[in-house]
């Protein structure tokens, strides 16, 4: 990629599900990154972002950040120094099954550009629920019934498991703001691939209208509310430096949010609340972050 560079990489059609979020995530970072790139992409809706005019190869569920540490090294074996090695995975692929691979090629040092697509649950194989699943949320394996309703359990918070592993860069985006995840995607290639630095990990919502039980044409004004309620915050971590890019005045109601979709609009008001209190609690943190500047 040189700076000037804006080179068609993926192809229409795709095969994902109208008003697909992955297909931007996909399409930007590749884009954005050009020819001289291999991605990997592990089983996930990834499968379906269309073709591409780079070497792509798909691997088991549980392995893209180990296929693509060996990728990396075979590219440096045969002196390619500049490509870029990007994985783009899904949340389950990195929050759960992948999470092994991926904290072991963060932790070595990987020359990889680590992209999570997260939709918030196992969304080609039926829409299981995962380690990024809302609290009561519901899925096809986390049921709304008379007894339990929706999952039980918080979702973890995969960035900053990420930023505990000292990477140059861990990034947030939303795709209603790609001029942001276009400038985290040249930070990654700058400091992962010309730099060397080590592996860069950015993710991104992945609003799935399929999975969360929406109409496609609000992908947008979903994803922006998810950013503007405080349940999606938009931030970066570049060598140790923290910025929140997206800051609104003051948080929308977070119910606004979730009765736009039909996986979390049976939450009670209390639930809402309770979920809103720990979101709240975290963007405080968040703002104490920016401020300090780490
Ligand atoms: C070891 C193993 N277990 C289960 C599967 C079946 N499987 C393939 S993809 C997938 C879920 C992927 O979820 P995620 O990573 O979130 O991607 P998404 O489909 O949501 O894009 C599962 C369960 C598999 N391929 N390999
Ligand atoms: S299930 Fe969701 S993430 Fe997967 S292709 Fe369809 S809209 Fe996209
Ligand atoms: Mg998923």
């Amino acid at each position: 990629m040189s700076s000037q560079t804006v080179e068609r990489v993926t192809v229409p059609p795709t095969g994902a599900c109208q008003g697909c979020a992955m297909v931007l995530i996909a399409r930007h970072a590749l884009d954005t990154l050009g020819r001289n790139s291999v991605v990997t992409i592990p089983a996930s809706c990834g499968a379906w972002s269309g073709a591409m005019l780079i070497d792509r190869g798909p691997t088991q569920f549980p392995s893209a950040a180990a296929a693509a540490s060996g990728v990396a090294a075979g590219l440096r074996a045969a002196g390619h120094k500049d490509t870029n090695v990007v994985v783009i995975a899904g949340d389950g692929g990195t929050y759960d099954i992948g999470l092994q691979a991926l904290s072991g090629a963060a932790e070595r040092g990987e020359k990889i550009i680590y992209i999570c697509q997260n939709n918030q649950a196992y969304m080609n194989t039926g829409i299981q629920r995962s380690g990024a699943t809302p609290r009561w949320g519901w899925t096809t394996t986390t049921p709304v019934g008379s007894v339990i309703k929706g999952k039980t359990v918080w979702p973890k918070i995969m960035p900053e498991i990420m930023e505990a592993h000292h990477i140059p860069l861990v990034a947030t985006a939303s795709i209603h703001n790609i001029p942001d995840y276009k400038r985290k995607i040249k930070i990654a290639y700058e400091l992962t691939t010309k730099q060397g630095k080590g592996l860069s990990y950015i993710e991104v919502l992945n609003t799935c209208p399929t999975g969360w039980r929406y109409s496609p044409e609000k992908m947008v004004a979903i994803a922006r509310l998810a950013v503007e309620t405080g349940f999606w915050p938009v931030y970066e971590v570049v060598e140790g430096k923290f910025k929140l890019n997206i800051k609104p005045k003051e948080l929308k109601p977070l119910k606004e949010f979730y009765q736009m979709q039909g996986r979390l609009r049976h939450l009670t008001d209390e639930q809402i609340a309770e979920t809103e209190k720990l979101i709240h609690s975290r963007w405080e943190r968040l703002l104490e972050r920016d401020q300090r500047g780490y």
